[in-house]
């Protein structure tokens, strides 16, 4: 608590936060962030799904799940050629994150998997920050991706605990837990967040902040997603998130975990330069780009290369937590 991180956090406390008039909250998540952060600076990331579709399990939101029509075609694991050709696309382009995507519900221990442990080595000797986001894991299987030279790994709450029946049945969020607990073991950062437009209520965006913000370590992404409504799921028809919503669920993550990577996530294609602007001034420092996210449209690098101009944001360098420490080691 003495480096102004806390863990402690009460549901009452957030709760305060959360419903703080908006230009106050925005006012003191910026401070904030300027105290943590250099505020300049914006994490860019590439997203690739590397196998797509046909997924087993029953996600409300997701165009991935097999048992719902959408449209997304069902496309085996890639070859790791391919993957690193997009790496290098993705690196030339500005971004220091490559994510890799699969619709699994977990990882299974085969051939597929020793693929993907060798697309995460070349990636990572590509100077890259490698994230992957599979499914489910063991402590075996995260640390092997770990010694494959994982950097991060994504698994979202997506919602409160309260909520997450509603959303999704094949699984719990229990384990949803254990896996990012695993994760944690390894040494490797954790990427988790959730997505905002489900039908949830400000409750339960408030539980699902508390249980990131009290975890023993706080994660550090946090990834804010916009509901991206699928024609063919049962969220097809759910409203489109609100921007103030967005910007109250930004600025709250902010004040709880100063020091995390907050993305502004799925969604953006829906949201002005303007609203964006109140995003990175509420605290996102994190954003994807490349003009798919998996598999639904977002901007091009272009468009954000423009936005970044305007706003004077500079895309953050790769592994900058890391060189920080060693060079505060060295003055120590
Ligand atoms: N299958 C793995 C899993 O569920 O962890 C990894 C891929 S999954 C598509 C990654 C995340 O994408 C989900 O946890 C969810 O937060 C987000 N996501 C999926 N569909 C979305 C949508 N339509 N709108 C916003 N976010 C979405
Ligand atoms: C996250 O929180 N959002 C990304 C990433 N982690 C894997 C995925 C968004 C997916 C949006 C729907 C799609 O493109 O399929
Ligand atoms: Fe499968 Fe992940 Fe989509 Fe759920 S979110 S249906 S686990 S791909």
């Amino acid at each position: 608590m003495s480096n102004g991180i806390r863990n402690n956090w009460s549901l009452a406390e957030i709760k305060d936060i959360y419903y703080s008039p908006l230009l106050e909250l925005v006012f003191n998540a910026a401070s904030l962030h300027r105290k943590f952060n250099d505020t300049a600076e914006v994490q860019v990331c590439t997203l690739l799904s590397i196998k797509t579709g046909g997924c087993s399990e029953d996600c409300a939101y997701c165009p991935q799940a097999a048992r719902y029509s959408t449209g997304v075609d069902v496309q085996p694991l890639m070859q790791k050629d391919e993957v690193l050709s997009y790496a290098q696309k993705a690196k030339d382009a500005g971004s220091t994150r490559f994510c890799m995507g699969a619709a699994w519900r977990e990882v299974r221990d085969n051939r597929d998997f020793d693929r993907v442990l060798d697309m995460v080595k070349g990636v990572n000797e590509m100077g890259m920050e490698v994230c992957c986001t599979l499914g489910m894991l063991t402590e075996d299987q995260a640390q092997k991706l770990a010694d494959a030279g994982l950097y991060a790994y994504n698994h979202n709450l997506d919602t409160s605990k309260e909520h997450y029946n509603e959303i999704i049945t094949t699984r719990t969020y229990d384990d949803r837990l254990q896996t990012l607990d695993n994760v944690r073991k390894t040494g490797m950062t954790v990427c988790c967040g959730g997505i905002i437009g489900l039908g949830e209520t400000h409750t339960d965006r408030i539980q699902m902040l508390h249980t990131l913000a009290t975890m023993p370590e706080h994660p550090e992404s946090v990834p804010i997603n916009a509901l991206v409504p699928i024609a063919g799921t049962p969220l097809e028809h759910n409203m489109k998130v609100d921007i103030w919503d967005m910007v109250r669920m930004i600025a709250t993550a902010r004040i709880l975990m100063p020091k995390t990577m907050v993305r502004l996530s799925a969604g953006r294609t829906d949201m002005s330069i303007a609203e964006q602007a109140l995003c990175f001034m509420a605290g996102a420092n994190s954003i994807f780009a490349g003009d798919k996210l998996l598999t639904t449209p977002n901007p091009s690098f272009d468009e954000d290369n423009a936005m970044f101009q305007l706003l004077g944001l500079k895309p953050r360098t790769a592994f900058k937590a890391e060189k920080q420490y060693l060079t505060e080691m060295a003055e120590a």
